[in-house]
């Protein structure tokens, strides 16, 4: 088990959100706005429903942290649902039942299995935690761990490839301007852009929902983290089980991905040379930056597939619980696009996971020494 270890609590229109971050070693300073920065940038996005307009999610530090430095003590992070006011009756933690339950269930989400799993009468026992809320907890965590990695050297990024069959051209794309900017979807093809929004709106005017594949881009990563000793130390499989953690994710690629399975071995594995200096370099990144599960000193690019929100305006066909009969699934609010907001937590997840395997390899309770092991294992592997 790595030394970093975070757990998250708190219902979708609960009082707040609370994440608990164990493993950060002493001496890290903090910057909350940087933290709150990303909270902001996941509830942006074109197609996003009603509740962003309520929140302004925002994380509250209560342990851990003094005079803006970590002290190695776990870290507790905090953010307050504003929409909570609206739900006191609904949501009181000892209050007396209400009556309105959720019981014709969705197509797609947890609601029906959730019921039968925890012996629940109420959908809303089962949807307020699976309810995709939850991620702002892991983006705050994400946050703090992206600071850990910045002061490694090592970077997070994200971009929005696809959306509703809508996909960027990537010749159109600079990919160095990738985390440079604030576009509505988190997306570098401006035209493609626009094409995406049209899309959304087409979906939102049928009452439907709408998918897509969002890229994760790390850069700066020393090569080494990971290892290929055993199945559950290397690091790909590590960066696919969190990604395939978030709410809503049915796919993901590393580097070639999927096209691995079409092209013959000449025209996928990454080619390598010598520079003038002796350094070996590759002028091509398929593998995305991971080889026999260790990073290779490329940029890790991961790439996950979220399928479209299963709360549609127009429902699905579906069973009632309570009266055992065929119904349409219940409306509830919801979005009708969140691949943007996703894109953000796939940085999160992926920051997290970057941080344990740093903490892994470089270990140190201060961040003097981390640093100073990671300075000398990179002068020794670069030459
Ligand atoms: C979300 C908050 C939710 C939804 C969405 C994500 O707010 P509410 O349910 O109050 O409208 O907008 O949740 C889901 C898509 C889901 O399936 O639960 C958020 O903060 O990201």
């Amino acid at each position: 088990m790595s030394g970093l270890r975070f757990l998250t609590a708190g219902e979708s229109h609960g009082q707040c959100l609370t994440a608990i971050v164990e493993g950060i070693p002493a001496g890290l300073s903090v910057d909350i706005e940087a933290i709150n920065g990303d909270l902001a940038r996941r509830q942006q996005g074109y197609g996003r429903g009603g509740r962003m307009k309520i929140e302004t999610d925002k994380a509250e530090v209560t342990s851990g942290i003094r005079f803006g430095e970590t002290m190695g003590d776990p870290i507790t992070l905090r953010i307050v649902n504003k929409d909570w006011q609206n739900w006191t009756d609904r949501m009181s933690v000892f209050g007396s039942e209400y009556g309105d339950k959720v019981t014709a269930v969705r197509p797609g989400h947890a609601d029906l299995t959730g019921v039968l799993k925890y012996n629940r009468d109420d959908a809303r026992d089962i949807l307020e935690r699976a309810s995709a809320r939850e991620t702002a907890a892991r983006v705050a965590v994400g946050g703090l761990c992206k600071e850990f990695l910045a002061a490694c050297g090592i970077q997070v990024v994200s971009h929005v490839v696809k959306i509703g069959g809508v996909a960027v051209d990537e010749a159109r794309i600079n990919r160095e301007e990738i985390g440079s900017g604030s576009s509505e979807l988190n997306c570098y093809d401006a035209v493609a852009e626009e094409a995406m929004k049209q899309r959304i709106q087409e979906a939102m005017a049928q009452g439907d929902t709408l998918g897509g594949v969002f890229e994760v881009i790390v850069r700066g990563a020393p090569l080494g983290l990971g290892s290929h000793i055993q199945w559950d130390q290397r690091l790909d499989g590590k960066l696919a089980a969190a990604m395939m953690a978030i709410q809503a994710i049915k796919g993901v690629e590393i580097g070639a991905g999927f096209q691995c399975g079409e092209l013959p071995g000449s025209e996928i594995h990454d080619e390598m040379f010598l520079s003038q200096e002796g350094h070996v370099y590759r002028k091509t990144n398929r593998a995305g930056g991971l080889e026999g599960g260790m990073t290779n000193g490329e940029e890790i690019v991961v790439r996950a597939c979220m399928k479209p929100i299963p709360t549609l305006m127009k429902p699905l066909h579906s069973v009632d619980i309570a009266q055992d009969k065929e119904v349409l699934a219940c409306k509830e609010r919801s979005d009708v696009c969140a691949v943007s907001a996703a894109s953000v937590v796939g940085e999160a997840m992926t920051a997290i996971v970057m941080a344990q395997a740093v903490l892994d390899k470089f270990g140190g309770d201060a961040m003097c020494d981390l640093l100073a092991n990671m300075e000398s294992y990179r002068a020794r592997v670069q030459g």
